[in-house]
């Protein structure tokens, strides 16, 4: 009967620290027909954005002042970046001078997971 006690209760810790980590909301930018959409996404500090690229050719995700980069981003490849300073973050692709898209960054912190 303990060891049941015990076993409920790891699960039950297992089930609320689940339940903590889903306040992080998965933002997602989809590159498409040369463009990134959303073209503006707005996210809370200490959050992640991920591209994915759907187009058949490659792209990048290049920041403006070239302070994050993903580098070139085949198509079908993903490219997340964490965001922990508010404000707004411009940024193009380097092979398509046409392509643009913000994030901002802006709101309280995300509650950081309990470990
Ligand atoms: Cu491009």
């Amino acid at each position: 009967m303990r060891k049941i006690l015990k076993v409920m209760s790891s699960i039950i810790a297992c089930l609320v620290m689940v339940s903590v980590n889903a306040v992080v909301v998965a933002h997602n930018v989809t590159i498409q027909d040369y463009q990134y959409v959303p073209a503006s996404i707005t996210v809370a500090p200490g959050e992640t954005v991920t591209w994915t690229n759907k187009d058949s050719v490659a792209h990048t995700v290049t920041a403006t002042g070239h302070s994050w980069d993903s580098g070139n981003l085949a198509p079908g490849a993903t490219y997340r970046h964490q965001f922990n300073q508010a404000g707004s973050y411009p940024y193009g692709c380097s092979y398509h001078p046409d392509m643009s898209g913000t994030v901002i960054v802006s709101g309280s912190p995300i509650s950081k997971t309990a470990q």
